[in-house]
């Protein structure tokens, strides 16, 4: 019988080696602080214990890029994930601090093969991020984290380097 082709982790399993680093934005942190928990709900889930997880926080989500690119760097960790809130009422540059911030992390992500989950808010409004913060449109922080984890399994499937403990 031929054998099934190699499954592309559609369920995360959570990296058994190296650290998983949650960059995470002061600025709103009425928010950001709801991403957080998120985020350490979805790897108390999947296994993660708290002493391989470091949470390191930035002013605002422009600061979030350099911070990960330097935790990718380190090649201590599996995963990264980014938690920040950027709504459009408060600022006048939005888009700049939103589109720097989704850009320098892609790039930090395909720079260093190391996955980079996503969980920065970009809303209109206060309400619709604490909507996306635990809220009826569910937690961000977590869907970003499981997305990291995802991604790092399918890394691993491919072959990349897990990181020594
Ligand atoms: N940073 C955010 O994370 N969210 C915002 O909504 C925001 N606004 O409104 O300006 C914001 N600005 C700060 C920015 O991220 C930098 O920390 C700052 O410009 C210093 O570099």
């Amino acid at each position: 019988m031929v054998p099934p082709p190699p499954e592309f982790a559609a369920t995360p399993s959570a990296p058994r080696t190296g650290r998983i680093a949650v960059v995470v934005s002061r600025y709103n942190e009425r928010i950001t602080s709801r991403l957080l928990e998120g985020a350490r709900q979805c790897l108390d889930e999947h296994g993660v214990p708290d002493a391989r997880v470091d949470v390191l926080w930035v002013p605002g989500a422009f600061e979030l890029p350099v911070v990960a690119e330097a935790a990718a760097a380190s090649g201590r960790y599996a995963a990264i994930v980014a938690l920040g809130c950027v709504i459009r009422g408060e600022t006048a540059h939005f888009d700049y601090v939103a589109g720097e911030a989704s850009r320098g992390l892609a790039n930090v992500a395909i720079a260093h093969q190391v996955p980079v989950g996503f969980g920065v808010l970009t809303t209109e409004s206060l309400e619709q991020a604490l909507d996306r913060a635990g809220g009826p449109a569910g937690n961000k922080g977590y869907e970003a984290t499981e997305a990291a984890l995802s991604t790092a399994s399918v890394l691993a499937q491919l072959g990349r380097a897990a990181p020594r403990d």
